[in-house]
């Protein structure tokens, strides 16, 4: 182990077999190499940025098992905003201090081409400065299939029609065979890189996401950061990586260990470590709840997302998430928590030292 330790301290790269080791460290140990490198890269600072999420649609042609939102599983609500009502929600963030519109929707069928990229469209127009960050892979992948597209086509139409980044979203877990049991069907683990490397080749950037916490292995987060890890190298355009923790009520997943925060603490500090070409590391509150994410920067979260004003993915499976935060709440749980909260844009410049 002290080989390993002294590799992280000497910043060397270290490998699948040493990242799994990690987690037999006690946590005040990983804690502190993770915190180490936090410090070395921010200091005290935490971003955030404020924001708005929407989700437009809940009616999906998947079946993913963890999935509590989705209008063929156990929520009985099947919607689909109109566009003329999702600009409408975009201005009124916008008025509330909105600089970012995040937008993630389930993969419609019904919808039509057209309802998918126009809204983007709408929203260029009425909001030019805005930051759209939207569709994921798996979503792009749906569109790419459904309308006889390539991945290229769906890409450059978004671009086109005003997306200005790709949330992190449908990576859940890429081993192939928990892949399988949780979301056969969705984009495969191999198109879902191959996704984000073409957007990447626009100069564009993205997030990447990891559901952990029900029934994969250890070692299936760190296989899911090496491959990570392997396409940042090549193409250097993902800003974040956000471990989710998998919440549990009104799906069709059956769990039976749900893991401790200790057990989700050191999933944070060693994705910091590993993840050394990956710049910042995101405590989604939504998932880890808000009190496990402020001592996660203590553990190499650098970034805590934002005030989301509504949240309806993981809302449905139990999180506390549904009515966002308040900035002035998000902004002193920061300052208490001994860190200092630094307003930043979608691509992370910072915009105002709170
Ligand atoms: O991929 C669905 C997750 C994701 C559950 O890029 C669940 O900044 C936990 O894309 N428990 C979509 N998670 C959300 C997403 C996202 C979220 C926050 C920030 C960013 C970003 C992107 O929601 C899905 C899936 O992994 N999810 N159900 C659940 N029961």
């Amino acid at each position: 182990m002290q080989t390993i330790i002294s590799k992280i301290e000497n910043k060397d790269r270290i490998n699948f077999d040493e990242a799994l080791k990690l987690y037999d460290l006690d946590l005040a140990t990983l804690g502190e190499l993770a915190n180490n490198i936090r410090e070395d890269k921010f200091g005290k600072k935490t971003y955030f940025n404020i924001n708005r999420h929407i989700n437009p649609t809940n009616i999906c042609k998947d079946v993913c098992k963890f999935c509590a939102f989705s209008a063929n599983r156990k929520n009985p609500n099947p919607y689909t905003m109109n566009i003329d009502e999702i600009v409408d929600t975009a201005i009124k963030a916008h008025e509330k201090g909105a600089k970012e519109i995040h937008i993630v929707s389930a993969h419609n069928p019904d919808a039509g081409l057209e309802w998918y990229l126009g809204m983007f469209k709408e929203i260029r127009k009425a909001l030019p400065d805005i930051h759209i960050k939207a569709l994921t892979a798996a979503e792009i992948n749906f569109l790419s299939e459904t309308y006889n597209l390539s991945y290229e086509e769906v890409i450059d139409k978004m671009i086109e029609n005003g997306v200005d980044s790709m949330p992190g979203g449908g990576a859940e877990i890429f081993d192939e065979k928990i892949r399988d049991i949780i979301c056969k069907g969705k984009v495969s683990s191999e198109n879902w890189l191959k996704i984000h490397e073409i957007w990447h080749k626009r100069d564009k950037k993205s997030n990447a996401t990891m559901l952990f916490g029900h029934i994969e292995s250890r070692k299936d987060r760190i296989d899911h950061m090496m491959r990570l890890r392997n396409l940042q190298d090549k193409t250097g355009g993902f800003n974040t990586f956000i471990p989710l923790v998998y919440q549990r009520e009104n799906n069709y997943l059956k769990v039976e260990n749900f893991p401790t925060g200790n057990e989700i603490l050191k999933t944070y500090a060693i994705a910091r470590i590993v993840l050394d070409n990956i710049l910042h590391l995101k405590a989604y509150w939504v998932t880890s709840t808000i009190n496990l994410a402020l001592i996660a920067q203590e553990y190499g979260a650098d970034d805590l997302d934002g005030t989301i004003q509504k949240e309806s993915i993981n809302s449905a499976a139990g999180a506390k998430s549904a009515n966002g935060m308040k900035l002035d709440e998000f902004i002193h749980l920061i300052k208490d928590s001994g860190f200092i909260p630094v307003e930043r844009d979608s691509l992370y410049n910072e915009l105002k030292v709170w």
